[in-house]
């Protein structure tokens, strides 16, 4: 049995963008997915987290940036809450209070980093003491992107078979991490019409696509990966860029069509080619919304920035660099 720590504990997770991206769940509970990804962490956007195990409370509370939240999130955080409980033999209610840094302008609120964070302090206040890939497993019980956020610079989710086998891990710290950069573009701040949650199910349920989509992301993470460690940029901007184009032909494939680009999107996603067109080596890759995160190294972030901030302003332009992992604070 776990020894329950009455003082709070805060944790800090940074968020993170995936270049070969997880869409499709073979088990919706214990959220494992068809396929492995693999993240950069940025260092831009990040989420702390506190919490308090209090036996003399009746219920849980969750306060997001000094709000407390509706029933809805309260609920998702409560059941991840209870396989916390489940693991530390205790029962007390708990209270979770989080902060997220965000730039406000950013429309990148993520539950990558509010889940690792959640993740990382409710395990220890609990009395837990988890290695690395137990806690991106506990994480991953959240959200599934939450696993990547653990670690920091480039992490490898490794689908598995079951709860036990799938977490995330880092890759060896490479040469093409150091140079890389992330110019993160916002075109739309509102909440999504489909969540990622609803439209990976869609596309896995609908999609004549998605057997070919479990195939192709196997060969992309290969080729990914190889280009790291032959710090090729070129080459793995391109993957990058593809297997995002893929993971959204899932979702036009789909029944019905859904997609998460506006015209906004489809005007960046142009410039960025042009740019390339006149030497600017710099390539796209897109979540699940309208906003595109452009990936291109130091030495073109002027260019890129300069391009971008004259279609969308400057506060609509934002340069991340690989974050760090999972920190105590
Ligand atoms: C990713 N996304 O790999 C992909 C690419 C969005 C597009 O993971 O249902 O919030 O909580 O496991 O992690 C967003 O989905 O989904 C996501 P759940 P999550 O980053």
């Amino acid at each position: 049995m776990a020894t329950l720590s009455n003082n709070p504990v805060t944790a800090r997770a940074h968020t993170n963008i995936a270049l070969i991206k997880y869409w499709g769940k073979k088990d919706d509970t214990l959220i494992i997915p068809y396929t492995s990804s693999l993240s950069l962490t940025l260092d831009q956007f990040y989420t702390d987290t506190t919490v308090q195990f209090d036996a003399s409370r009746s219920t849980d509370q969750l306060i997001i940036d000094d709000q407390i939240s509706s029933e809805q999130p309260l609920h998702r955080v409560s059941n991840f809450l209870d396989i916390v409980r489940r693991k530390a033999q205790i029962n007390s209610p708990a209270i979770v209070n989080s902060h997220n840094h965000v730039p406000t302008a950013a429309g990148l609120a993520s539950s990558a980093s509010a889940f690792a964070a959640l993740a990382a302090a409710a395990s220890k206040a609990a009395g837990l003491n988890l290695t690395p890939s137990e806690l991106s497993r506990l994480a991953r019980r959240g959200s599934g992107s939450a696993c990547r956020s653990i670690f920091g610079g480039f992490a490898e989710w490794q689908r598995g078979d079951d709860d036990l086998t799938s977490y995330a891990m880092p890759l060896k710290v490479a040469a093409l991490l150091e140079d890389i950069r992330v110019v993160a573009l916002t075109v739309e701040r509102g909440p999504k019409a489909i969540s990622s949650r609803q439209g990976m199910h869609l596309s896995v349920t609908t999609s004549p696509y998605y057997p070919t989509w479990v195939k192709t992301c196997q060969t992309d993470l290969t080729q990914l990966k190889l280009a790291i460690e032959k710090n090729n940029f070129a080459k793995f901007g391109k993957i990058s860029e593809l297997n995002a184009m893929r993971m959204h032909a899932l979702t036009l494939s789909a029944d019905p069509d859904f997609t998460y680009f506006n015209g906004q999107t489809l005007t960046i996603m142009n410039l960025v080619k042009q740019l390339r067109h006149n030497g600017v080596a710099c390539y796209y890759t897109i979540d699940a919304g309208p906003n595109v995160k452009v990936l291109c190294q130091k030495a073109s972030v002027a260019k890129v920035v300069d391009t971008f901030s004259q279609l969308l302003g400057k506060q609509n332009v934002i340069v991340a660099k690989p974050g760090p992992g999972i920190q105590y604070l």
